[in-house]
């Protein structure tokens, strides 16, 4: 009898010749991302350090491989020390060194021994049309890949916008029919890291909640609270600019190189739920308004169609989703003063229908 079994979470790390230490070490920057107060700080290295660690699948279908970009840039926990000691990473078609059938049998097996309990990840969205013709991998269509995976996962983990809205692929006239996740899967346990791409450590942090403790509290979109819980105007360090009505006009003004608030330059950052403003990217180095251009609102539903880069959110345009149909000041959920509230509600009386309704999918 074989009674060999899996190496845990720390011993996988003293394994790789880390010590307790350094394991500690990991849970405690880890904890400290996700914010957790001691207790659970504590819970959470007891968890890691007594579990096996998990199989995930990892499958990627329409996309720009941005996303896998943005997680080979997690700084805390990084992506080696994620897929090296704390996960079992069975399938990632990008980071796999093995190809063809053979890589195509190990999921297979992987999926077939952890079914049930393994961590399926899907970056990309899935065409639907003509049985998923326009996106196969290995002979099978994304369609009945994403399907079958998900039948036997504990979670369904969606990254970026295309897997968790359509995003870029869903955009009109989305020609291939492109759908999300949680619009094929939806009855299984899926959420959704949002962005184009994600923060890096969004999608790390997440996926090491849910190893520890599993599926943490969700939004209306399926989006971790924990990250997903304000917009990235509430925390936006330009934000008393826009309480006093301070705007930039062009990205060349007076107003621009004053650092003012870029609302009228079309920054979708109040209807935005994000944590750029926060923990921003590149280990804490900046983030999109910090260098000077407004957020696209890359994390929300119908991103890119929803409102257009550099039209501002009191054009009316915007229809992300959350606040559909609202006016811009109940969308953006903030008192607007002074000389922004005329503007926008001047602007807002100049909604066209154009644009309100996203695209259909076939
Ligand atoms: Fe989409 Fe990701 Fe944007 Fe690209 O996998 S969210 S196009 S950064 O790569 O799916």
């Amino acid at each position: 009898m074989n009674t060999q079994r899996d190496p845990t979470v720390l011993e996988s790390f003293q394994q790789q010749g880390l010590s307790r230490r350094a394991f500690l070490k990991f849970c405690a920057a880890t904890a400290s991302l996700l914010a957790l107060p001691a207790a659970r700080a504590a819970e959470l290295a007891e968890k890691l350090a007594g579990m096996t660690r998990p199989t995930v699948i990892y499958l990627s279908f329409q996309e720009c491989t941005g996303c896998l970009e943005s997680l080979t840039r997690s700084f805390q926990p990084t992506l080696e020390s994620l897929i090296f000691n704390t996960i079992s990473l069975a399938y990632n078609d990008t980071l796999q060194a093995a190809a063809g059938e053979a890589a195509e049998a190990a999921r297979e097996d992987a999926m077939r021994k952890a079914w049930g309990k393994y961590v399926l990840i899907v970056d990309g969205a899935i065409p639907r049309p003509e049985d998923g013709a326009y996106c196969v991998i290995g002979g099978r269509s994304a369609l009945d890949l994403l399907r079958h995976a998900a039948e036997g996962a504990a979670a369904v983990v969606a990254v970026g916008t295309c897997a968790a809205f359509g995003g870029i692929p869903y955009a009109a006239p989305n020609p291939t029919g492109a759908a999300s996740v949680q619009d094929l899967v939806g009855d299984r346990p899926v959420i959704n890291i949002s962005g184009c791409p994600p923060i890096p450590e969004v999608i790390t942090g997440t996926i090491v909640y849910f190893l520890g403790f599993g599926v943490p509290e969700l939004d209306a979109q399926r989006r971790p609270t924990m990250f997903y819980g304000t917009t990235i105007h509430d925390r936006c360090y330009r934000r008393p600019f826009y309480d006093k009505g301070l705007f930039a006009r062009s990205f060349d003004d007076e107003g621009a190189r004053n650092g003012w608030c870029l609302y009228e330059l079309g920054c979708k950052g109040p209807v935005t739920y994000n944590s750029c403003a926060t923990m921003k990217w590149n280990d804490g180095t900046s983030f999109p308004i910090q260098s000077g251009h407004g957020c696209l609102g890359c994390s929300e539903p119908n991103f890119w169609d929803g409102g257009g880069f550099y039209r501002p959110l009191s054009s009316g345009l915007w229809h992300g989703g959350i606040g559909e149909g609202l006016g811009v000041a109940a969308v953006a959920g903030v008192a607007i003063g002074g000389a922004a509230a005329v503007a926008a509600r001047q602007r807002q009386k100049r909604i066209t229908e154009a644009g309100k309704k996203p695209p259909e999918a076939p």
